[in-house]
């Protein structure tokens, strides 16, 4: 028993960046360790299951696998200080989870791998210091370091689509830094659920690594002092002034995130349709049993943008995620169904509540399972 937390982790990750800022944010005591110490493997992979980072120990010894698995955990615990109100609200920040989760992967690996010159030093720095001083240690961070090269790849990133995937990357930066002009959170006063899933590429990868760092400092001041905020227990906003502490009244959405979603959907929304159909395709092939983990990747799926047709990884935690979006979404009725589809529709997001697998996903036992 230990009297804070342990969260299992490690600076250079993209999802440990999500569940950190969490705990830093909430005031939650924690020791953070790598996968690299002898505890994990041997005292908490066998009830992760899994061994992917962040994990978090309890100090009643509760093992959890998994940021969003972490952050509901706390959530679930203290009144939902970061699920705003209104449904509208709740259903934007539900969807930036998924976007920063899953749909901004590829410029987070492009901007990682694809820049060795100015990257190659730091993040090798992270990797060999991630495990202990063994004798084998310098081979097998070349090992993960190669394996990790290609993965910008898996994503769609390739000599034709790059110009693309930076266009799309820039695009977003620029949206999102007139957004923080107004309110220095996505939702207004305070983090919601939605801008610790942002945070997740927009941290480790996108914020951090030397020359996509840069590119935020100089291109998008604002987008960088997020990133800063989000890693600070106090709301860290005095450039606002007037910055109250909560989320924006009325169930507002202000114009400026809808157009960040709007650059965003570019990408998202043919990735998704496509990314649905390789799963349900495959799901309707292989028909798993109810209770048996779902794959973490599940094949190819290619869709076009601005005439670049980008071939990427289908993943079902894509939608185990979107589940709960389209669970705010299923609720609504009425006046606030109409307010939400014309929001949706003005960021060209209206589609992706109707994007769902045949199958849903629940977690059991700290794996995420078909239904
Ligand atoms: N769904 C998990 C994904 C975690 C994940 O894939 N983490 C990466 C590091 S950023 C990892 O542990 N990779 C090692 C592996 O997959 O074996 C979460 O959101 O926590």
């Amino acid at each position: 028993m230990s009297d804070v937390h342990r969260l299992y982790a490690i600076t250079h990750s993209l999802y440990s960046g999500r569940a950190r800022a969490y705990l830093i944010k909430h005031g939650i005591a924690f020791r953070e360790l790598s996968t690299g110490h002898e505890s994990f493997k041997a005292e908490v992979l066998p009830k992760g299951k899994l061994p992917t980072i962040p994990t978090l120990v309890t100090p009643q010894g509760e093992v959890i696998r998994d940021g969003a698995a972490i952050i509901e955990h706390f959530e679930s615990g203290s009144g939902r200080p970061c699920r705003p109100p209104g449904p509208a609200q709740q259903l934007v920040s539900a969807l930036f989870d998924v976007i920063g989760t899953d749909g901004l992967l590829r410029p987070a690996m492009h901007y990682r791998w694809n820049f060795p010159q100015d990257n190659l030093g730091f993040v090798r720095y992270h990797f060999l210091h991630s495990q202990r001083d063994l004798p084998e240690r310098e081979a097998k961070t070349e090992r993960m370091m190669d394996r990790m090269r290609s993965v910008a790849q898996l994503w769609g990133v390739n000599e034709d689509t790059r110009p693309l995937v930076e266009a799309l990357y820039l695009e977003c930066l620029d949206a999102l830094n007139n957004h923080f002009e107004s309110v220095p959170y996505l939702l207004g006063g305070r983090p919601c659920i939605g801008d610790f899933g942002l945070l997740a590429p927009l941290y480790a990868h996108l914020g951090r690594d030397p020359y996509p760092a840069r590119l935020m400092q100089q291109r998008a001041t604002r987008v960088y002092r997020w990133v800063e905020r989000m890693n600070r227990p106090d709301q860290d906003a005095p450039e606002y002034f007037d910055a109250d502490s909560e989320f924006l009244a009325d169930d507002a959405v202000p114009a400026s995130l809808l157009q960040v979603l709007a650059v965003i959907a570019q990408d998202f929304v043919p990735e998704t349709r496509a990314a649905a159909q390789c799963i349900n395709q495959w799901l309707e092939e292989n028909n798993p049993a109810a209770g048996v983990a779902a794959e973490r990747m599940l094949g190819q799926a290619s869709f076009t943008v601005r005439g670049a047709t980008l071939t990427t990884l289908a993943q079902p935690y894509r939608f185990f995620l979107l589940q709960r979006v389209q669970a705010v979404y299923d609720e609504l009725s009425g006046a606030s169904r109409e307010r939400v589809d014309q929001l949706l529709a003005q960021c060209n997001m209206r589609e992706v509540m109707d994007m769902r697998l045949v199958r849903g996903i629940e977690r059991a036992d700290n794996l995420e399972v078909w239904v």
